[in-house]
């Protein structure tokens, strides 16, 4: 995965479109649709009511969702009792899974339990979380996930100074040499895409402001997405980016 060292092609880097931002009463279509012009993650918000105010979707449409697409299932747990969730994700089949720090009160024995199941593990931060959260669990992990926003809601507004937290992660991750997909997830929009990237970004959770955005189709928003990557991926190489530009 791409690092700020790397000269990374845009291949490498993951378009994930949220899941709870698809047309939910005609999801097969949508996810057909998506597949079509190549995106091959698919990014699930599982909320309980309670680690954050809001329940979009559930494990029956996850579930029945499963046999109708190839695409890797990414599931993000906003939930408070983790363990009951991964074992429940697990047996429908899923390639990843994001645990809240906030929310697990045994992140590393949560961590272990999704590594168990084969399933890649990562660890997701709050905006206000600090990245010294991950001190002690690197060895447990296969990617982070930044928000750029507080969980909970689509179409809300990138959390500014998440942006230069995504470039420290990186710092952070290079630092104690381990080598990890970053993924952002919140106000991932056409504009906020090119600074995502370039700050080290792997990858993208699209959601209202980029792969569902009603003014375009599908197809034209994914293509969308495609250019605002090249340009991140064109300032990551260049070093262009200046974080006192963004923030
Ligand atoms: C928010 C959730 C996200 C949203 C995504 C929506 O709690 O984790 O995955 O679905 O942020 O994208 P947008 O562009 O509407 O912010
Ligand atoms: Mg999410």
């Amino acid at each position: 995965m791409a690092d700020a060292n790397t000269v990374s092609s845009e291949s490498d880097i993951h378009i994930a479109p949220s899941v709870m931002c698809a047309d939910l009463c005609n999801l097969e279509t949508d996810v057909r649709e998506l597949e079509a012009t190549g995106i091959n993650m698919l990014h699930f918000d599982l909320m309980d009511a309670h680690f954050v105010p809001n329940m979009p979707i559930g494990l029956a449409l996850i579930a029945q969702l499963r046999p109708k697409t190839d695409c890797a299932f990414d599931i993000h747990l906003m939930v408070e009792n983790n363990d009951f969730f991964v074992d429940a994700v697990a047996a429908v089949g899923v390639q990843q899974i994001a645990v809240h720090v906030e929310s697990a009160t045994h992140l590393d024995r949560t961590l272990s339990l999704i590594q168990a199941h084969g399933i890649k593990a990562g660890a997701a931060l709050n905006p206000a979380t600090p990245l010294s959260a991950l001190d002690y669990v690197l060895d447990r992990l296969d990617f982070v996930l930044i928000m750029t926003v507080n969980p909970g809601f689509a179409g809300q507004k990138v959390v500014p100074a998440t942006l230069r937290k995504i470039e420290a992660c990186r710092t952070f991750l290079d630092r104690h040499a381990v080598d990890l997909p970053i993924e952002v997830d919140g106000n991932v929009s056409f504009e906020n895409i090119p600074k995502m990237v370039s700050a080290g970004a792997d990858i993208l959770v699209g959601g209202t402001s980029s792969v569902f955005q009603k003014s375009g189709s599908r197809l034209e928003n994914v293509q969308r997405t495609r250019k605002a990557i090249a340009l991140g991926l064109a300032e990551r190489k260049n070093d262009g980016y200046q974080l006192s530009d963004s923030v």
